[in-house]
């Protein structure tokens, strides 16, 4: 492998409980009074756009494309607010060893993740310096499974898909590494369900880097 493509939230960082607040505090001004942690983990990995949806099912009413957006926007100020606050401790297990093994062996990093907000969190976390590469929500048009973020950070690194293995903590990320022609690596608590070549709990309990990475 030449290089290692990371989604961003759920993998390197984790800014799950902030998404879930902002999106909780949308639903309550909109009258949702359920929206659960298991509503929740739906939206990971997927657009806001798409995350939006998913809270709006719970209640009846029908809105307009343009109020979507507003409501969209909404809940990114919310969350853009939580935002400011973020810092080291955000890194998840094994993130940084990782980043820095790989800068040693001199394979290149990019992160492919939905969120338009991935410049500042790598930003607020630290762990800009580590990483060769950003191919986020703002690069795209389709969202995963479609293979886009990872094509475009496949590019920007100037590496054929071939060569670049993925890391994903959702399906729809593990999916749209496969149709972009990747390797890829299953993290987080359904690493074993997410259909990926290799899995691992974490960043930190991978024991096999040198068969992942040959
Ligand atoms: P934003 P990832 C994803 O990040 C989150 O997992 C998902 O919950 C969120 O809806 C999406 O980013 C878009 O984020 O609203 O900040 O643009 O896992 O692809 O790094
Ligand atoms: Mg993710």
């Amino acid at each position: 492998m030449k290089g290692v493509i990371f989604d961003l939230d759920g993998v390197l960082v984790s800014t799950d409980e902030l998404h879930f607040n902002a999106w909780e505090r949308l639903a309550k001004e909109l009258g949702i009074n359920n929206f659960t942690r298991e509503d929740n983990e739906r939206q990971r990995g997927v657009s806001r756009m798409a995350s939006l949806e998913v809270v709006l099912e719970k209640g009846t009413h029908q809105y307009t494309e343009e109020e979507k957006i507003e409501l969209a926007d909404r809940k990114n100020s919310y969350y853009v607010d939580m935002l400011q606050n973020l810092d080291d401790s955000a890194v998840l297990d094994g993130a940084i060893d990782t980043l820095k093994m790989l800068n040693e062996k001199g394979i290149k990093t990019a992160v492919g993740s939905a969120s338009k907000n991935a410049p500042l969190i790598l930003e607020k976390t630290g762990l800009l310096p580590y990483i060769d590469k950003i191919s986020c929500g703002l690069d795209v048009t389709k969202s995963k499974p479609d293979p886009e973020v990872f094509l475009v950070a496949a590019k920007k690194l100037d590496i054929v898909p071939e060569e670049c293995l993925v890391v994903e903590d959702a399906k729809a990320g593990i999916e749209a590494a496969k149709a972009g022609g990747m390797k890829s690596l299953g993290v987080g608590p359904f690493n074993e369900e997410l259909g990926a070549d290799y899995h691992s709990m974490t960043l930190g309990t991978v024991n096999n880097w040198e068969e992942i990475l040959c």
